[in-house]
């Protein structure tokens, strides 16, 4: 399948559970900690600057975003967690919202794969860890995507890759840049092959 990636456009930044679109398309969500990378991630794969907002205040916006990929792909943009200094309110906005994605939303049989982004200088940290439990548990698939590897020198990255394979149920593991494009085409076809689209 052709798919469009100029067509690409913000479909609905959703703060409530009723406002998830019902688009019968398959759906990518992207997972991470706040200020992960997951807004440059999106951006990178669209080859978009601004598309997806990266922002110098992170986790300040609580919603799910879905971006309508050329009406064949929808990319879920999951709000980011493990963010401090979030209130209490808005940490229980993420939880509700969050929870509504995964198991309220009668549109979740359209889900094909979740990216779980990991922030390659900070390592998995313990809500990453509770995150892909949760995959895990839920049997949902899924694939880790270690963001910002432009930051680590060669043993580092020889490091990082030497630890692949050790997330059970991980489809694969990739070392990814929004900086220099790394990735990028790894990622795309990984998450086409999870979508079935040839
Ligand atoms: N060096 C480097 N910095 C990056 C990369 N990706 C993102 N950043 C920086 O990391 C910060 C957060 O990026 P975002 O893409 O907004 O992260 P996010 O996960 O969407 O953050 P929130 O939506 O606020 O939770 C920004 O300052 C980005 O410029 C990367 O690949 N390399
Ligand atoms: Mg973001």
């Amino acid at each position: 399948m052709n798919i469009n990636i100029n067509n690409a456009e913000l479909l609905i930044s959703a703060g409530q559970p009723r406002q998830f679109p019902a688009l019968p398309i398959p759906q990518i969500a992207f997972s991470g900690r706040s200020n992960v990378g997951k807004s440059s991630l999106i951006n990178a794969l669209l080859r978009r600057k601004s598309l997806a907002r990266v922002s110098g205040t992170p986790g300040k916006t609580v919603t799910v975003n879905f971006y309508n990929i050329d009406g064949k792909i929808m990319f879920v943009d999951l709000p980011g967690y493990g963010f401090a200094k979030r209130s209490f309110d808005d940490k229980k906005r993420w939880s509700r919202l969050t929870d509504a994605y995964f198991t309220g939303n009668s549109g979740i049989d359209l889900l094909r794969c979740v990216i779980q982004l990991i922030d390659s200088k900070v390592g998995a940290t313990e809500d990453d860890k509770q995150m892909i439990r949760y995959l895990q548990e839920a049997e949902i698939p899924f694939l880790v995507v270690y963001t910002k590897c432009d930051k680590l020198n060669a043993t580092q990255t020889n490091e990082l890759k030497s630890s692949f394979g050790s997330i059970d149920g991980a489809d694969c593991e990739i070392l990814f840049s929004a900086k220099t494009g790394m990735g990028r085409d790894e990622l795309w076809k990984a998450a086409l092959r999870l979508c079935d689209i040839p």
